[in-house]
C-alpha cells in the first residue's frame, strides 16, 4: 500500500473594504478534512486569516494591508484591503509543506474572490505540478465565475461527499480507507483558537427571497442533540471558551432540537459562552428557550427582523411578523436580557425597499429598546430576489460578484442618498450607545458591526 496522500488545506484571504472576525472559522474546510480523515491524516494547514488582534470573547480584528481596488470598484470611495497574513508568509508556509499531492482551497463570501485568486496564483507559483481544487460557498454560488477566473484546476460545487473522492482520484490520488473518521478538532486543525463554531443543523424550512440557504441545503437536516452536546464538551476540554452557532435555523423546532440540547447541557454546564452572530428566527423563540439561553450563558443574541414592513415580511418568505418579533423580545427581556444585549438585524437595499421603510424599522427598534445592527443587502445569484432585480433590468444577470459586496451593492444600486445612509448610521450608533450606558452592569457588548 502506498503512503496516504499529502494535502494542503488553504483558507484564503479576505479582500474587502471592511472585515472583522466575529467568531469566523473555516468550518467548511475543516469538514472537508473530517470527510477525508479515513483516507489520510497528512494535512498541511495554511490559514491566511490567522493574523488577528484578539478582542472581546474570541472576536478580533484581522491584520490588513491596503491593496489596489479591482477596476470594477475604482469609484467606491473607500480603502480596499487584503486581510490576514502576508503573501511572503503564505509562500514560506506552502514551500515548507512540499511535496504535496493536492491543494484544497475553500471560499466564503463570493465577493472575496480576489483573495481566492491570489491564494491559487501563489499555489501554482510555489507548487506548479500540484493540482489545486477550489470548493466552498463562492464555488457553489458562482460556479461559472469560479471556473472561469479562479485559476483552480477543478472547482467543486457541492457539499462535501463522495464526488470529492472521485475528483481526487482523477488527479491520481490513492484513497484507501485506512483510518477511522475523526473530528476536525482532533486533527489539530483548530489549535490555538479560543472559540469554535457549532453547526447543529443544515438548511432551513423557509425560503426567503434574499437567502442562499434553500440553494445550498434544500433539506433541513438536524443533528442529534446528544452528538452536539458531546462536541461542546470535547471543545471545552481543548480549551475553547466561546462557541458560535452557525446554523441557518437554530430555533426551528426548538422543543425537539435546541431545548432538549440545552436542558441536557444545563445538567452539567461548562464555563463557556455561547453566541448567535447569525440572526435567530424570532418567531420560534419561546419563553422556555429564552430562559434556557440565559441560564446556559448565551451572551451575544441576535435576532433577524430584516424589515418592519408587514407586506414585505410576507412577500419575502414569511419568517417573521411584528407581533411575533415583539413577543420574542419580551421573552428575552423577561429571561433577564437587557436591551443592549439583544441585537437585531435590519436589512436595507432589498428590491423596491424605500428609504422610509428602513427609517421606520430603525424607529420601531428604538421604541422596543433593542440594539440595532444595520445589514446591507448582498444579492445572491439564483435567489428569487436576484431574479426579480435581473428581470427588472436593474441588475445584469451576470453581475460580477465584486459588485454584490454588501458595502457596494446598496451604495451603487439601491438608490438611497449616501448622506441619508450616513445620518442613519449615526442615529443607530447613538441609540446603541445610549442603550449600552442605560444598562445595569451591561455586558461587554460586541461592538463590531457586520
Ligand atoms: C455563519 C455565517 C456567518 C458568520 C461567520 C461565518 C464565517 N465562517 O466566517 C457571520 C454571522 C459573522 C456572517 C456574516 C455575514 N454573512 Co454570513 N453566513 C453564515 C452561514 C450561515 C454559514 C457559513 C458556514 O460556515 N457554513 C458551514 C460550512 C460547513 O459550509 P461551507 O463553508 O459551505 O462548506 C461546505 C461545502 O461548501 C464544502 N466545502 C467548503 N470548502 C471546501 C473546499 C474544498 C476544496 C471542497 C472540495 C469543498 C469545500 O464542504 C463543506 C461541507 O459540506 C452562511 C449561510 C450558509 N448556510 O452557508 C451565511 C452566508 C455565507 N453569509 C452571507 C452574508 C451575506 C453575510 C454578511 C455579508 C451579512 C451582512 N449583510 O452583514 C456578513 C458578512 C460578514 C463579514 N464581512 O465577514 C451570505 C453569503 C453571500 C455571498 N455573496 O457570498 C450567506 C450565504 C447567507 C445568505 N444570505 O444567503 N455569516
Ligand atoms: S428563515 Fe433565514 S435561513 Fe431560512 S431561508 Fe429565510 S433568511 Fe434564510
Amino acid at each position: 500500500m502506498s503512503a496516504p496522500p499529502r494535502l494542503a488545506l488553504v483558507n484564503p484571504w479576505i479582500a474587502d473594504f471592511a472585515a472583522a472576525n466575529l467568531w469566523s472559522s473555516p468550518l467548511g474546510l475543516w469538514q472537508v478534512a473530517e470527510f477525508l480523515s479515513p483516507y489520510t491524516r497528512d494535512f498541511a494547514w495554511i490559514d491566511c486569516l490567522a493574523a488577528v488582534r484578539p478582542g472581546v470573547w474570541g472576536t478580533g480584528r484581522y491584520a490588513k494591508t491596503q491593496i489596489a481596488k479591482p477596476a470594477l470598484l475604482a469609484d467606491v470611495p473607500r480603502r480596499y484591503s487584503r486581510y490576514g497574513i502576508s503573501p511572503d508568509l503564505f509562500r514560506e508556509r506552502l514551500q515548507r509543506a512540499l511535496p504535496l499531492d493536492a491543494i484544497l482551497v475553500t471560499s466564503l463570501m463570493s465577493y472575496w474572490y480576489p483573495g481566492v485568486q491570489e491564494a491559487i496564483r501563489l499555489c501554482h507559483e510555489v507548487a506548479p505540478q500540484t493540482p489545486v481544487i477550489l470548493g466552498g460557498l463562492y464555488a457553489r454560488l458562482n460556479p461559472e465565475h469560479a471556473a472561469r477566473t479562479s485559476g483552480a484546476d477543478a472547482v467543486y460545487t457541492e457539499a462535501v461527499g463522495e464526488k470529492l473522492l472521485d475528483l481526487l482520484r482523477t488527479f491520481g490520488l490513492d484513497l484507501d480507507n485506512r483510518f477511522s473518521p475523526e473530528r476536525y478538532f482532533n486533527l489539530g486543525l483548530a489549535s490555538g483558537q479560543t472559540y469554535a463554531p457549532l453547526l447543529t443543523s443544515t438548511g432551513c424550512p423557509y425560503a426567503c427571497a434574499y437567502c442562499a440557504s434553500p440553494l445550498l441545503y434544500p433539506e433541513h437536516h438536524r443533528r442529534e442533540p446528544a452528538e452536539v452536546l458531546a462536541e461542546i464538551h470535547a471543545l471545552h476540554a481543548l480549551g475553547i471558551t466561546d462557541l458560535a452557532f452557525y446554523d441557518d435555523a437554530l430555533l426551528v423546532d426548538a422543543p425537539t432540537h435546541l431545548e432538549p440540547l440545552l436542558e441536557e447541557y444545563l445538567r452539567r454546564p461548562l464555563p463557556v459562552r455561547f453566541h448567535t452572530p447569525n440572526g435567530l428566527h424570532a418567531a420560534h423563540l419561546r419563553r422556555p428557550t429564552a430562559e434556557q439561553m440565559k441560564k446556559a450563558g448565551f451572551k451575544t443574541v441576535r435576532l433577524s427582523l430584516e424589515t418592519v414592513d408587514a407586506a414585505r415580511q410576507q412577500a419575502t418568505g414569511g419568517k417573521i411578523t411584528n407581533p411575533g418579533f415583539e413577543q420574542a423580545v419580551e421573552h428575552l427581556k423577561n429571561a433577564g436580557y437587557q436591551g443592549a444585549e439583544i441585537g437585531v438585524y435590519l436589512m436595507y437595499g432589498l428590491a423596491d425597499q424605500t428609504w422610509s421603510e428602513v427609517i421606520a424599522g430603525v424607529d420601531y427598534l428604538q421604541r422596543l429598546k433593542v440594539r440595532i445592527h444595520l445589514a446591507e443587502y448582498s444579492p445572491i445569484p439564483g435567489t428569487p430576489m436576484w431574479k426579480s432585480w435581473a428581470a427588472s433590468g436593474r441588475l445584469a444577470a451576470d453581475l460580477d460578484p465584486l459588485l454584490t459586496n454588501n458595502s457596494v451593492f446598496t451604495w451603487k444600486y439601491a438608490g438611497y442618498l449616501p448622506e441619508e445612509i450616513a445620518t442613519l448610521k449615526l442615529k443607530v450608533k447613538a441609540h446603541n450607545q445610549r442603550l449600552f450606558w442605560a444598562g445595569v452592569n451591561p455586558a461587554p457588548t460586541i461592538l463590531i458591526q457586520t
